[in-house]
């Protein structure tokens, strides 16, 4: 058997924290052969939680779990860490403003992003699901200098798991009869859920999404707001913001970032804009990917019509403007 590799969870006491310790332990990100030494982040006043969750881990007898290291210090909870989910941020109060978040989290991002620069392996692969997700990866990177800017990510996997659900359940086909949908831009009500690239799986041959759906009103109007308030449907059903989900989908994302995509098939991923597809450069945008050897790279050439070219400069805008506010309160710190 490999050697164990040292994973870090942050807001390991966390709802999503909760299934996707499991997720990982049970070996769905790194492989049935591959074994794990879990380091669980956390703030202290989730001490006492924390070891609810050690215990249970102990008590789940997982064969690929070797140790587990729960920890409130980033410098212990990031050391030789080669994936990061950093999963724990500052949630969104009553009546704060976006620059009232932004700021709490960037001061949380600055800390973590320093400890991996300092004890991280450098070919860490980081994933951001802690939202502002987008703007809280750039932040990281940002304060992470020593590793390559390419290993920072931003989850938008349950935007696009959602979206395929979507499409598999109005055509009634298994969800993986549907390839290739695409978010665009950012973790928020502005992405840009597109079908257009997307096949479907109908009858045995694998067709356009447009063209098995037909119907454009759809497509461009009730398909993109189902998808883009999904996360508030939930929380108004459950009360709690989506967790069992969040968590698969951060698995689905690492998993594929380590394990690479299937030829023709391209996933979601958050990461450094170079300008693609009229973006503003420098931003974490959501663009689809293919990935080989843990590298990303972003798929070019697919064609962009007007009306998503509206929508992507409207998701564009809003990641510039987090941006420079993000930006704005680290220089007055
Ligand atoms: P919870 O409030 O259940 O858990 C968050 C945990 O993070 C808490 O235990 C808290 O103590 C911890 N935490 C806070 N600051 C920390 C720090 N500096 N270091 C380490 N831990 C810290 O939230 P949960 O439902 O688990 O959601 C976590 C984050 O995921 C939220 O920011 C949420 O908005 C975001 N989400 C992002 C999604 C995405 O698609 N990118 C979807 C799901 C989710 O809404």
């Amino acid at each position: 058997m490999a050697e164990p590799i040292r994973v870090v969870v942050t807001g390991a006491a966390g709802q999503i924290a909760y299934s996707l310790l499991y997720m990982i332990a049970r070996g769905e990100v790194f492989g049935k052969d591959q074994p794990l030494i879990l380091h669980l982040l956390d703030i202290p006043p989730m001490v006492g939680v924390l070891e609810g969750v050690v215990m249970e881990l102990a008590d789940c007898a997982l064969p690929l779990l070797r140790e587990v290291v729960p920890t409130t210090d980033p410098l212990v909870g990031f050391k030789d860490v080669s994936a990061a989910f950093l999963v724990g941020a500052m949630p969104r109060k009553e009546g704060m403003e976006r620059k009232d978040l932004l700021s709490a989290n960037v001061k949380i991002f600055k800390v973590q992003g320093e400890a991996l620069d300092k004890v991280a392996k450098k070919d860490v692969k980081v994933l951001v699901v802690g939202n502002p997700a987008n703007t809280n990866a750039l932040v990281c990177s940002n304060y992470a200098p020593s590793i390559p800017k390419e290993n920072f990510s931003a989850m938008t996997r349950l935007d696009q798991n959602r979206a395929a659900s979507q499409l598999a359940n109005k055509m009634g086909v298994p969800i993986t009869s549907v390839s290739n949908v695409i978010i665009w831009g950012n973790h928020s009500s502005t992405q840009y859920p597109d079908a257009s690239q997307g096949t479907i799986l109908i009858n045995g041959e694998w067709k356009p999404i447009a063209q098995a759906v037909n119907d454009n009103a759809y497509l461009q109007g009730s398909f993109i707001e189902t998808v883009q308030k999904r996360g508030a449907a939930v929380i108004g059903a459950r009360k709690m913001s989506s967790a069992m989900s969040a968590a698969k989908a951060a698995c689905d994302h690492m998993h594929d970032w380590w394990n690479g995509t299937a030829p023709g098939k391209f996933v979601s991923m958050g990461v450094f804009s170079d300008g693609s597809y009229g973006s503003p450069k420098g931003v974490v945008f959501s663009f689809p990917v293919e990935i080989k050897n843990k590298q990303w790279k972003i798929v070019d050439n697919l064609p962009i019509t007007d009306f998503a070219k509206g929508k992507l400069n409207v998701t564009g805008t809003e990641l510039q403007e987090e941006k420079d506010e993000a930006m704005s309160v680290l220089d007055s710190n």
